[in-house]
Protein backbone atom coordinates (compact mmCIF):
# COMPACT_ATOMS: atom_id res chain seq x y z
CA UNK A 1 0.00 0.00 0.00
CA UNK A 2 1.19 3.29 -1.08
CA UNK A 3 0.76 6.48 0.71
CA UNK A 4 0.28 9.55 -1.66
CA UNK A 5 3.39 11.87 -2.23
CA UNK A 6 4.50 13.18 -5.58
CA UNK A 7 7.17 11.87 -7.61
CA UNK A 8 10.03 13.92 -7.43
CA UNK A 9 13.83 14.02 -7.30
CA UNK A 10 15.37 13.96 -3.44
CA UNK A 11 16.65 17.52 -3.41
CA UNK A 12 12.96 18.23 -4.71
CA UNK A 13 11.70 16.26 -1.80
CA UNK A 14 14.13 18.32 0.80
CA UNK A 15 13.03 21.64 -0.36
CA UNK A 16 9.38 20.56 -0.10
CA UNK A 17 9.85 19.22 3.57
CA UNK A 18 11.69 22.52 4.37
CA UNK A 19 8.11 24.33 3.36
CA UNK A 20 9.59 26.96 1.23
CA UNK A 21 8.43 25.54 -1.84
CA UNK A 22 6.37 22.87 -3.65
CA UNK A 23 2.67 22.02 -4.04
CA UNK A 24 1.84 22.78 -0.62
CA UNK A 25 3.59 25.74 0.75
CA UNK A 26 3.03 29.56 1.74
CA UNK A 27 5.76 30.40 0.99
CA UNK A 28 5.37 29.15 -2.74
CA UNK A 29 2.40 31.49 -3.82
CA UNK A 30 0.59 30.59 -6.45
CA UNK A 31 -2.13 33.06 -6.66
CA UNK A 32 -2.53 36.56 -5.78
CA UNK A 33 -4.83 35.93 -2.43
CA UNK A 34 -0.89 33.55 -1.52
CA UNK A 35 0.92 35.80 -3.26
CA UNK A 36 -0.13 38.78 -1.02
CA UNK A 37 0.20 36.82 2.13
CA UNK A 38 3.44 35.35 1.19
CA UNK A 39 4.61 39.24 0.89
CA UNK A 40 3.54 39.91 4.34
CA UNK A 41 5.06 37.58 5.63
CA UNK A 42 8.45 38.17 4.88
CA UNK A 43 7.94 41.75 4.93
CA UNK A 44 6.86 40.98 8.76
CA UNK A 45 9.90 38.37 9.40
CA UNK A 46 12.72 40.90 7.95
CA UNK A 47 11.47 44.25 9.73
CA UNK A 48 10.91 42.08 13.12
CA UNK A 49 14.54 40.60 12.29
CA UNK A 50 15.99 43.67 11.96
CA UNK A 51 14.44 45.42 14.69
CA UNK A 52 15.83 42.46 17.29
CA UNK A 53 19.38 42.63 15.12
CA UNK A 54 19.49 46.66 16.21
CA UNK A 55 18.24 45.97 19.91
CA UNK A 56 20.94 43.03 20.32
CA UNK A 57 23.28 45.29 19.34
CA UNK A 58 22.61 48.02 21.58
CA UNK A 59 22.60 45.64 24.34
CA UNK A 60 25.94 44.24 23.80
CA UNK A 61 28.16 47.87 23.05
CA UNK A 62 25.94 49.44 26.05
CA UNK A 63 27.46 46.72 28.21
CA UNK A 64 30.76 46.97 26.90
CA UNK A 65 31.02 50.68 27.48
CA UNK A 66 29.59 49.89 30.98
CA UNK A 67 32.41 47.78 31.30
CA UNK A 68 35.15 50.20 30.32
CA UNK A 69 34.11 53.57 31.44
CA UNK A 70 33.85 51.62 34.93
CA UNK A 71 31.58 54.80 36.90
CA UNK A 72 29.24 54.90 39.95
CA UNK A 73 26.05 54.43 38.25
CA UNK A 74 24.94 56.27 41.79
CA UNK A 75 26.89 59.65 40.57
CA UNK A 76 24.09 60.87 38.24
CA UNK A 77 25.11 63.35 35.18
CA UNK A 78 21.90 65.55 34.49
CA UNK A 79 23.56 66.12 30.81
CA UNK A 80 23.91 62.77 29.98
CA UNK A 81 20.27 61.56 31.83
CA UNK A 82 18.75 63.97 30.06
CA UNK A 83 20.35 62.51 26.55
CA UNK A 84 19.31 58.99 27.49
CA UNK A 85 16.04 59.96 27.60
CA UNK A 86 15.35 61.42 24.49
CA UNK A 87 16.94 58.28 23.06
CA UNK A 88 14.63 56.56 24.74
CA UNK A 89 11.62 58.21 23.87
CA UNK A 90 12.98 57.84 20.11
CA UNK A 91 12.63 54.39 20.17
CA UNK A 92 9.43 54.34 21.98
CA UNK A 93 8.23 56.74 18.78
CA UNK A 94 9.94 54.85 16.27
CA UNK A 95 8.14 50.88 17.50
CA UNK A 96 4.61 53.04 17.91
CA UNK A 97 5.30 54.01 14.19
CA UNK A 98 6.15 50.36 13.13
CA UNK A 99 3.01 48.51 15.26
CA UNK A 100 1.10 51.17 13.22
CA UNK A 101 2.81 50.85 10.10
CA UNK A 102 2.20 46.90 10.16
CA UNK A 103 -1.31 47.13 11.28
CA UNK A 104 -1.86 49.17 8.43
CA UNK A 105 -0.14 46.89 5.77
CA UNK A 106 -2.82 43.90 7.27
CA UNK A 107 -5.20 46.08 6.94
CA UNK A 108 -4.83 46.70 3.15
CA UNK A 109 -3.69 43.57 2.49
CA UNK A 110 -7.15 42.71 3.94
CA UNK A 111 -8.95 45.10 1.28
CA UNK A 112 -7.07 43.40 -1.81
CA UNK A 113 -7.49 40.04 -0.50
CA UNK A 114 -11.34 41.01 -0.61
CA UNK A 115 -11.22 42.55 -4.14
CA UNK A 116 -9.96 39.04 -5.67
CA UNK A 117 -13.09 37.55 -5.99
CA UNK A 118 -15.46 40.16 -6.99
CA UNK A 119 -15.90 38.94 -10.82
CA UNK A 120 -15.83 35.20 -10.26
CA UNK A 121 -16.24 32.95 -12.79
CA UNK A 122 -17.21 29.96 -11.04
CA UNK A 123 -19.07 28.90 -7.62
CA UNK A 124 -18.22 25.75 -5.86
CA UNK A 125 -19.65 24.63 -2.42
CA UNK A 126 -17.46 23.15 0.07
CA UNK A 127 -18.72 20.95 2.69
CA UNK A 128 -16.49 19.75 5.13
CA UNK A 129 -17.59 15.96 6.47
CA UNK A 130 -15.13 13.64 8.79
CA UNK A 131 -12.85 13.13 7.06
CA UNK A 132 -13.37 14.29 3.71
CA UNK A 133 -14.66 17.19 1.52
CA UNK A 134 -18.15 17.26 -0.48
CA UNK A 135 -17.57 19.60 -3.82
CA UNK A 136 -20.82 20.69 -5.27
CA UNK A 137 -20.33 23.28 -8.63
CA UNK A 138 -23.05 25.42 -8.49
CA UNK A 139 -25.66 26.39 -11.93
CA UNK A 140 -28.10 28.08 -12.39
CA UNK A 141 -29.49 25.09 -14.69
CA UNK A 142 -30.20 22.05 -11.85
CA UNK A 143 -28.87 19.57 -14.18
CA UNK A 144 -25.54 21.21 -14.68
CA UNK A 145 -25.06 21.04 -11.11
CA UNK A 146 -21.97 18.68 -10.22
CA UNK A 147 -21.38 16.70 -7.15
CA UNK A 148 -17.77 15.30 -6.54
CA UNK A 149 -15.74 14.65 -3.68
CA UNK A 150 -11.90 15.87 -2.26
CA UNK A 151 -10.06 17.25 -5.83
CA UNK A 152 -11.24 20.23 -6.94
CA UNK A 153 -10.86 21.63 -10.57
CA UNK A 154 -10.75 24.95 -11.30
CA UNK A 155 -9.84 27.15 -14.65
CA UNK A 156 -6.80 28.76 -14.29
CA UNK A 157 -6.23 32.37 -14.02
CA UNK A 158 -9.97 32.64 -13.18
CA UNK A 159 -11.79 33.75 -10.11
CA UNK A 160 -13.40 30.87 -8.16
CA UNK A 161 -15.69 31.38 -5.36
CA UNK A 162 -15.97 28.54 -2.57
CA UNK A 163 -18.92 28.80 -0.52
CA UNK A 164 -17.48 26.85 2.61
CA UNK A 165 -19.77 25.30 5.44
CA UNK A 166 -20.11 21.75 7.07
CA UNK A 167 -22.13 18.97 8.38
CA UNK A 168 -20.78 17.65 11.65
CA UNK A 169 -17.60 20.29 13.33
CA UNK A 170 -15.82 22.81 12.54
CA UNK A 171 -13.30 22.59 9.83
CA UNK A 172 -10.40 24.36 8.03
CA UNK A 173 -10.20 24.57 4.77
CA UNK A 174 -6.17 25.44 3.62
CA UNK A 175 -4.72 25.03 0.16
CA UNK A 176 -1.02 27.27 1.31
CA UNK A 177 -0.02 28.11 -1.97
CA UNK A 178 -3.53 29.50 -3.28
CA UNK A 179 -5.36 31.17 -0.08
CA UNK A 180 -5.25 31.78 3.50
CA UNK A 181 -7.32 29.09 5.75
CA UNK A 182 -10.42 29.96 6.53
CA UNK A 183 -13.18 27.77 9.10
CA UNK A 184 -16.07 25.73 7.56
CA UNK A 185 -18.44 26.08 9.94
CA UNK A 186 -22.23 24.05 10.55
CA UNK A 187 -24.67 26.61 9.79
CA UNK A 188 -23.09 29.22 8.89
CA UNK A 189 -21.48 30.14 4.78
CA UNK A 190 -17.88 31.44 4.65
CA UNK A 191 -17.04 32.71 1.33
CA UNK A 192 -13.40 32.15 0.35
CA UNK A 193 -11.79 33.79 -3.10
CA UNK A 194 -8.90 32.18 -4.96
CA UNK A 195 -7.21 32.35 -8.46
CA UNK A 196 -4.30 30.13 -9.85
CA UNK A 197 -2.38 31.89 -11.85
CA UNK A 198 -1.23 28.74 -13.87
CA UNK A 199 -2.24 24.99 -14.45
CA UNK A 200 -0.94 22.84 -11.62
CA UNK A 201 -1.82 20.41 -8.94
CA UNK A 202 -1.90 22.34 -5.15
CA UNK A 203 -2.53 20.43 -2.27
CA UNK A 204 -4.12 21.83 0.90
CA UNK A 205 -5.61 19.89 3.78
CA UNK A 206 -8.03 20.40 6.86
CA UNK A 207 -6.04 23.30 9.53
CA UNK A 208 -8.57 22.88 12.29
CA UNK A 209 -8.42 19.90 14.40
CA UNK A 210 -11.58 17.44 13.96
CA UNK A 211 -11.00 14.36 15.09
CA UNK A 212 -9.59 11.30 14.59
CA UNK A 213 -8.61 11.20 10.76
CA UNK A 214 -7.80 14.89 10.94
CA UNK A 215 -4.69 14.34 10.20
CA UNK A 216 -5.99 12.33 6.93
CA UNK A 217 -7.89 15.16 5.44
CA UNK A 218 -6.47 16.27 2.11
CA UNK A 219 -7.72 18.34 -0.74
CA UNK A 220 -6.31 19.13 -4.10
CA UNK A 221 -6.95 22.03 -6.42
CA UNK A 222 -6.21 21.03 -9.91
CA UNK A 223 -6.37 24.21 -11.74
CA UNK A 224 -6.34 23.51 -15.71
CA UNK A 225 -6.81 25.50 -19.04
CA UNK A 226 -10.58 26.28 -19.28
CA UNK A 227 -10.96 24.17 -22.76
CA UNK A 228 -9.37 21.04 -20.10
CA UNK A 229 -12.02 21.99 -17.51
CA UNK A 230 -15.43 22.64 -19.75
CA UNK A 231 -14.08 19.20 -20.86
CA UNK A 232 -13.78 17.91 -17.21
CA UNK A 233 -17.09 19.05 -16.33
CA UNK A 234 -18.76 18.11 -18.99
CA UNK A 235 -17.50 14.02 -18.91
CA UNK A 236 -18.40 14.39 -14.99
CA UNK A 237 -21.71 15.64 -15.39
CA UNK A 238 -22.49 12.72 -17.55
CA UNK A 239 -24.41 9.26 -15.55
CA UNK A 240 -21.90 6.84 -14.44
CA UNK A 241 -20.46 4.05 -17.08
CA UNK A 242 -22.37 0.96 -17.46
CA UNK A 243 -20.58 -2.02 -16.60
CA UNK A 244 -18.96 -3.40 -19.85
CA UNK A 245 -17.97 -7.47 -18.39
CA UNK A 246 -19.80 -10.24 -16.78
CA UNK A 247 -17.12 -9.55 -13.51
CA UNK A 248 -17.79 -5.57 -13.49
CA UNK A 249 -21.56 -6.37 -14.15
CA UNK A 250 -21.41 -8.66 -11.38
CA UNK A 251 -19.74 -5.73 -9.05
CA UNK A 252 -22.88 -3.39 -10.04
CA UNK A 253 -25.13 -5.42 -8.72
CA UNK A 254 -23.55 -6.17 -5.44
CA UNK A 255 -22.74 -2.95 -5.04
CA UNK A 256 -26.55 -2.22 -4.81
CA UNK A 257 -27.03 -5.07 -2.61
CA UNK A 258 -24.34 -4.43 0.08
CA UNK A 259 -25.02 -1.35 1.99
CA UNK A 260 -22.37 0.57 0.00
CA UNK A 261 -25.79 1.85 -1.33
CA UNK A 262 -26.90 3.48 1.78
CA UNK A 263 -24.38 6.15 1.84
CA UNK A 264 -22.66 6.57 -1.67
CA UNK A 265 -24.23 7.82 -4.68
CA UNK A 266 -23.59 6.02 -8.28
CA UNK A 267 -25.19 8.77 -11.09
CA UNK A 268 -27.64 6.86 -13.17
CA UNK A 269 -27.81 3.90 -10.78
CA UNK A 270 -30.73 3.52 -7.94
CA UNK A 271 -27.54 4.28 -5.46
CA UNK A 272 -28.49 7.54 -4.28
CA UNK A 273 -26.63 7.97 -0.71
CA UNK A 274 -25.24 11.54 0.31
CA UNK A 275 -23.51 11.26 3.37
CA UNK A 276 -20.75 9.50 1.48
CA UNK A 277 -18.40 10.52 -1.19
CA UNK A 278 -19.71 10.27 -5.09
CA UNK A 279 -18.43 7.72 -6.76
CA UNK A 280 -20.39 8.43 -9.99
CA UNK A 281 -16.77 9.10 -11.57
CA UNK A 282 -14.16 7.85 -8.84
CA UNK A 283 -11.97 6.10 -11.20
CA UNK A 284 -11.40 9.69 -12.59
CA UNK A 285 -9.81 10.85 -9.56
CA UNK A 286 -6.16 10.72 -8.55
CA UNK A 287 -6.32 9.67 -4.88
CA UNK A 288 -8.61 8.05 -2.52
CA UNK A 289 -9.94 8.78 1.12
CA UNK A 290 -9.68 12.55 1.07
CA UNK A 291 -5.78 12.26 -0.21
CA UNK A 292 -4.44 9.42 2.21
CA UNK A 293 -3.93 6.72 -0.98
CA UNK A 294 -3.31 6.91 -4.90
CA UNK A 295 -6.24 5.63 -7.06
CA UNK A 296 -5.02 2.28 -8.08
CA UNK A 297 -6.72 -1.37 -8.26
CA UNK A 298 -4.44 -2.54 -5.14
CA UNK A 299 -6.05 0.82 -3.44
CA UNK A 300 -9.47 0.57 -4.18
CA UNK A 301 -9.72 -3.23 -2.91
CA UNK A 302 -7.23 -2.50 0.35
CA UNK A 303 -9.57 0.64 0.87
CA UNK A 304 -12.61 -1.45 0.44
CA UNK A 305 -11.80 -4.60 2.27
CA UNK A 306 -10.28 -2.62 5.56
CA UNK A 307 -11.61 1.02 5.44
CA UNK A 308 -10.80 1.04 9.58
CA UNK A 309 -7.22 -0.22 8.84
CA UNK A 310 -6.54 2.27 6.49
CA UNK A 311 -8.19 5.13 8.28
CA UNK A 312 -9.36 4.37 11.68
CA UNK A 313 -12.35 5.72 13.24
CA UNK A 314 -13.42 6.74 9.50
CA UNK A 315 -17.50 6.51 8.93
CA UNK A 316 -16.92 3.94 6.58
CA UNK A 317 -17.54 0.51 7.92
CA UNK A 318 -15.72 -2.73 6.87
CA UNK A 319 -18.35 -4.55 4.84
CA UNK A 320 -17.82 -8.52 4.74
CA UNK A 321 -16.96 -9.75 1.05
CA UNK A 322 -15.39 -12.56 -0.26
CA UNK A 323 -12.49 -12.39 -2.50
CA UNK A 324 -14.29 -12.79 -5.93
CA UNK A 325 -17.55 -9.66 -4.53
CA UNK A 326 -14.16 -7.43 -3.80
CA UNK A 327 -12.88 -8.04 -7.34
CA UNK A 328 -16.27 -7.71 -8.85
CA UNK A 329 -16.96 -4.64 -7.14
CA UNK A 330 -13.83 -3.28 -8.04
CA UNK A 331 -13.67 -3.76 -11.75
CA UNK A 332 -16.86 -2.27 -11.41
CA UNK A 333 -15.69 1.16 -9.83
CA UNK A 334 -12.48 1.00 -11.91
CA UNK A 335 -15.16 1.24 -15.17
CA UNK A 336 -16.52 4.24 -13.17
CA UNK A 337 -14.14 7.22 -14.83
C1 LIG B 1 -21.96 3.87 6.49
C2 LIG B 1 -21.65 4.50 5.23
C3 LIG B 1 -20.77 3.79 4.23
C4 LIG B 1 -20.89 2.52 3.70
C5 LIG B 1 -21.93 1.46 4.06
C6 LIG B 1 -19.86 2.39 2.70
N1 LIG B 1 -19.11 3.53 2.64
FE1 LIG B 1 -17.61 3.91 1.35
N2 LIG B 1 -17.21 5.64 2.30
C7 LIG B 1 -17.95 6.15 3.34
C8 LIG B 1 -17.32 7.34 3.82
C9 LIG B 1 -17.79 8.22 4.97
C10 LIG B 1 -16.17 7.54 3.03
C11 LIG B 1 -15.13 8.64 3.17
C12 LIG B 1 -14.09 8.14 4.13
C13 LIG B 1 -12.96 9.11 4.38
O1 LIG B 1 -12.28 9.50 3.44
O2 LIG B 1 -12.76 9.44 5.56
C14 LIG B 1 -16.16 6.47 2.07
C15 LIG B 1 -15.19 6.32 1.06
C16 LIG B 1 -15.28 5.37 0.06
C17 LIG B 1 -14.43 5.34 -1.11
C18 LIG B 1 -13.36 6.39 -1.44
C19 LIG B 1 -14.04 7.57 -2.08
C20 LIG B 1 -13.14 8.73 -2.38
O3 LIG B 1 -13.57 9.62 -3.11
O4 LIG B 1 -12.04 8.80 -1.88
C21 LIG B 1 -14.80 4.27 -1.85
C22 LIG B 1 -14.22 3.85 -3.17
C23 LIG B 1 -15.87 3.61 -1.14
N3 LIG B 1 -16.13 4.32 0.02
C24 LIG B 1 -16.50 2.46 -1.56
C25 LIG B 1 -17.46 1.78 -0.81
C26 LIG B 1 -17.97 0.45 -1.15
C27 LIG B 1 -17.58 -0.34 -2.37
C28 LIG B 1 -18.84 0.11 -0.16
C29 LIG B 1 -19.61 -1.18 0.00
C30 LIG B 1 -18.81 -2.37 0.06
C31 LIG B 1 -18.88 1.22 0.79
N4 LIG B 1 -18.02 2.19 0.36
C32 LIG B 1 -19.68 1.27 1.91
C33 LIG B 1 -19.12 5.65 3.86
C34 LIG B 1 -19.62 4.40 3.58
CU1 LIG C 1 -11.37 18.49 9.23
Amino acid sequence: MKRFFPKASCAAALLALSGCSGWQSALDPKGPAAGELAWLIWFFTALCAAVWMLVMVVLVATLFQRVRTGKDPLVLDLASEHRKMRVVLTAVGVTAAILIGLTLLSFFANRTLAGIGSDEALTVRVIGHQWWWEVRYENAQPSRILTTANEIHIPAGEPVRLLLTSTDVIHSFWVPSLAGKLDLIPGHMNVLDIRADKPGVYRGQCAEFCGAQHANMGTFIIAEPRPQFDAWLDDQLRPAAAPTNAEAKAGADLFLQRPCVMCHRIGGTPAGGTVAPDLTHIASRQTLAAGTLTMSRGNLAAWIADPQGIKPGSHMPVTALNGDELNAIIAYLEGLK
